[in-house]
């Protein structure tokens, strides 16, 4: 089984959709094994975005995603980094298609709703930063000898 990343940013928070984007996840069939609900500290979000740094939107992005809570939730199945990654769609919401997370919720890039982690490396990577081993849950669900 394959683990991921996902960050509800904090605009997802602010208009209320926490509920809505998990259901849609674990509607497809990924467990979760971690969630937290924080405001992510700047020190981590530059981690976090290390490869982003000196990009026109970096200042931009750092304080938008320490504004405010946000979820961040680690989400697992066969396959999780590319099936989580098609169901948020593209990183500009203008070319993200309908279905997919930014193409029913978001506009404009900056405000795109929610962070997946793009490869199993930035998914272990990411992982590691936002939660100790002790807070990932191992455990079985009945339903999945049925996915
Ligand atoms: P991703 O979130 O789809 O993986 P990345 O290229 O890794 O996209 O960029 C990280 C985040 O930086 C994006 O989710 C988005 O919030 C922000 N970002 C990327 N490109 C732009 C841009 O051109 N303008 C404003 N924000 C951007
Ligand atoms: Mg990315």
């Amino acid at each position: 089984m394959e683990q991921t990343l996902v960050i509800l940013k904090p605009n997802a928070v602010q208009r209320e959709l926490i509920g809505n984007l998990i259901s849609r996840f674990e509607q497809r069939g990924l467990k979760i094994t971690a969630m937290k609900l924080c405001i992510i500290s700047t020190e981590t979000a530059e981690r976090h975005y290390r490869e982003h740094l000196g990009e026109a939107f970096y200042e931009g992005l750092i304080s938008f995603i320490t504004s405010g809570p946000s979820v961040i939730i680690v989400l697992e199945s066969l396959a999780a980094v590319n099936i989580v990654r098609s169901m948020v769609g593209a990183t500009n919401p203008a070319d993200a298609a309908p279905g997919t997370i930014r193409g029913d919720y978001a506009t404009s890039p900056g405000h795109n709703m929610i962070h997946a982690s793009d490869s199993t490396e930035s998914a272990l990577r990411e992982i590691e930063l936002f939660f100790s081993p002790d807070e990932i849950m191992s455990y079985k669900l009945s339903v999945r000898p049925w996915l």
